[in-house]
């Protein structure tokens, strides 16, 4: 089998980047066509390469460009998510900012949160929980509700798309110069919020099946987008629903909302789940009140679902063909 090696420094036969040039454009990729990305350089000025569909380069990524070559300089993070088939792709790199939206209407399916905050914070992203709709009646038990439970551990905005009511915190927490990406399940307000606060985008609304997931031949386009308060977004049209990719049950733990302090203190077993094993630390946590009775509920069942899930994969791997 031939070898193709990457270029990881090493000298290459042609077009070798080893000596810096006049010619090197630096710049960041913000938009991906399959065959070709756009770059928006340094100078202010935008140029097209084009690429191979498996290059691997994604929106976000900082890369050096010549001439028709682009060469990808070093992530600090890569978002991923699972495409309608399964497939996992990414969303976009050097991002550093997960908004989970919620609503109270549609209201989040269970464990969606936690799960979307660990995998937040396993790709090294921080995790924020946005309220929409905040201008619905009766929403004000949901709001107290979910507010008290994450607001310990990430910051919670509060705020309605329809009204603009709380967008500021939002926009400003952003113009910090953050680039980020929001998930949420179809209906809790995705587009609208998106459409707010970067009105270049024009998304529709209301819409439950977006363009990539009609099989209509589109290729998914990521777009990166700057913000008129500052910071940057990431929107990936086809990408509506949970889907950011699987945790495993051994990650959950680490970075389940609410297990911080307790988990300062390492457990006896490193290969602890935290259900009965002896020297728990997040058992122990529960017993001092560290640890709310409810998260460790909620982490519990989770971790329940996760287990069945790889349980699953693993029987169907292990069939014959
Ligand atoms: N009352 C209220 N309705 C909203 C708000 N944001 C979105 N909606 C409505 O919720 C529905 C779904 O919105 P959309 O942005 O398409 O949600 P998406 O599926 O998450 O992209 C639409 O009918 C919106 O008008 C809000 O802040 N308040
Ligand atoms: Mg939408
Ligand atoms: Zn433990």
């Amino acid at each position: 089998m031939k070898k193709k090696k990457k270029a990881v420094g090493g000298p290459k036969k042609t077009d070798s980047f080893d000596a810096a040039s006049a010619l090197d454009l630096k710049g960041v990729i913000v938009a991906h066509h399959g065959v070709a990305v756009h770059v928006l350089l340094e100078t202010g000025e935008k140029q097209v390469v084009r690429v191979k569909r498996s290059s691997g380069h994604v929106v976000g990524d900082d890369v050096v460009v010549r001439g028709e070559r682009l060469t990808r300089l070093p992530r600090r993070t890569v978002l991923r998510r699972k495409d309608a088939r399964g497939s996992v792709r990414m969303v976009g790199a050097n991002l550093d900012v997960l908004g989970v939206v919620i609503a109270s209407l549609p209201s989040p399916p269970f464990g969606y949160i936690d799960q979307a905050i660990v995998a937040a914070r396993e790709a090294g992203l921080v995790p924020v929980l946005v309220i929409n709709k905040c201008d619905l009646e009766d929403s004000e038990a949901f709001i107290a509700q979910f507010s008290a439970t994450y607001t310990d551990t990430i910051d919670v905005f509060v705020l309605s798309a329809v009204t603009g009511e709380g967008l500021d915190a939002l926009e400003s927490y952003l113009g910090q110069g953050y680039r980020s990406f929001f998930v949420g399940t179809t209906g809790v307000g995705k587009s609208s919020l998106l459409n707010a606060i970067c009105p270049t985008l024009d998304l529709r609304v209301g819409e439950l099946y977006e363009v990539g997931n009609r099989g209509c031949n589109t290729t998914t386009v990521s777009t990166l987008h700057s913000l008129p308060a500052g910071g940057e977004l990431v929107d990936t049209p086809g990408f509506n629903d949970f889907g950011l990719v699987d945790i495993s049950p051994d990650d959950l733990a680490g970075h389940f909302p609410g297990f911080e302090q307790a988990l300062e203190n390492p457990c006896r077993f490193r290969d602890c789940r935290h259900r009965t094993e002896p020297g728990c630390a997040v058992a122990e946590g529960v017993k001092s009140g560290t640890v709310p009775e409810e998260r460790y509920a909620t982490y519990l069942e989770i971790l329940s679902q996760l287990e069945a899930g790889e349980a699953r994969y693993q029987s169907r791997r292990g069939r014959p063909s």
